[in-house]
């Protein structure tokens, strides 16, 4: 377990005496990838699990790539890892996510001789997931899949509040991360360059883990970073410049997914994803 020092759910919740929550596989296939041309390629789901790279606790159940189960202290990355792909240029990428069955809070009570479970609180879950274009390396993860990741952009999709030091603005929220080669990192001041986090329930999405199958389109075109949540734009980042930002190898770069939970968790599913590039 690495070294952590960072307020997320994991920490945040040791503290919590009041209210007390009640309540790995990694495999890895070298087969050819359902691609059709090597920038352009397409998991209709992910039943064959060709061409994927799974780092820490990401795994293949069904036709699901889970990202990080629902348990406590997951963390995860995925790269497409038959090759970089053309990302300087341009490109698209569409994937449906589905985040579920996430751990619930419980009042603790305390009965005269122990502390027993109490009427329910609410609901949980954590942490999130990102969709991460980076070119450290095919076999590289940082802390919590993105934290300390070096030379990556990370789209967030953040479901837990980590407060105000790490600048989240509430546990339902899409935010744009870099530091350019430096190692990026989960707090916020990491998307300031990009238009800080988004606060999804203001654009209809008021709450992505209630195991609801999202539709998630990126497009990067013309210095336009853009970010689509059921056909509906929801951020857009202008200047980005990745050429500029990152350290690419020719205009490309790999590209994936990262997860982790903590002391609060939840299933963090990809069910289908494709990506190709565009025109300039
Ligand atoms: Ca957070
Ligand atoms: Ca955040």
């Amino acid at each position: 377990m690495k070294t952590r020092f960072i307020l997320t759910s994991r920490n945040l919740l040791t503290g919590l005496a009041a209210a007390v929550l009640m309540l790995t596989a990694c495999s890895k296939d070298d087969d050819t990838p359902q691609a059709t041309a090597p920038n352009n390629f397409e998991y209709q789901n992910f039943r064959q699990n060709q061409g994927l790279n799974l780092l820490g606790n990401a795994f293949i159940t069904g036709d699901t790539l889970r990202l990080t189960k629902n348990d406590y202290y997951q963390e995860s990355a995925c790269w497409y890892g038959r090759s970089r792909v053309k990302v300087a240029d341009g490109f698209e990428t569409n994937f449906q996510f589905r985040i579920s069955k996430r751990d619930t809070l419980f009042e603790s009570v305390w009965n005269g001789t122990r502390w027993t479970k109490g009427p329910f609180l609410g609901y949980n879950g954590a942490d999130g997931f990102t969709f991460v274009i980076q070119n450290a390396g095919v076999d590289s993860m940082g802390n919590y899949g993105y934290e300390k990741l070096g030379n990556s952009i990370a789209i967030e999709f953040d479901t837990f509040d980590n407060g105000a030091t790490y600048g989240d603005p509430d546990g339902n929220h899409v935010s744009i991360h870099s530091m350019g080669t430096a190692p990026n990192t989960m707090n916020e001041s990491a998307s300031k360059n990009f238009g800080g986090p988004v606060r999804l329930g203001l654009k209809g999405f008021s709450d992505i883990s209630d195991g609801k199958v999202y539709k998630v389109k990126i497009t990067y075109q013309s210095a336009m970073l853009t970010v689509f949540m059921n056909d509906k734009e929801v951020h857009k980042a202008p200047n980005v410049d990745l050429n500029t930002l990152l350290k690419l190898t020719e205009g490309a770069a790999y590209v994936g997914f990262t997860s982790f939970t903590g002391a609060a968790y939840e299933n963090h599913d990809i069910m289908s994803w494709s990506f190709k590039p565009l025109q300039k």
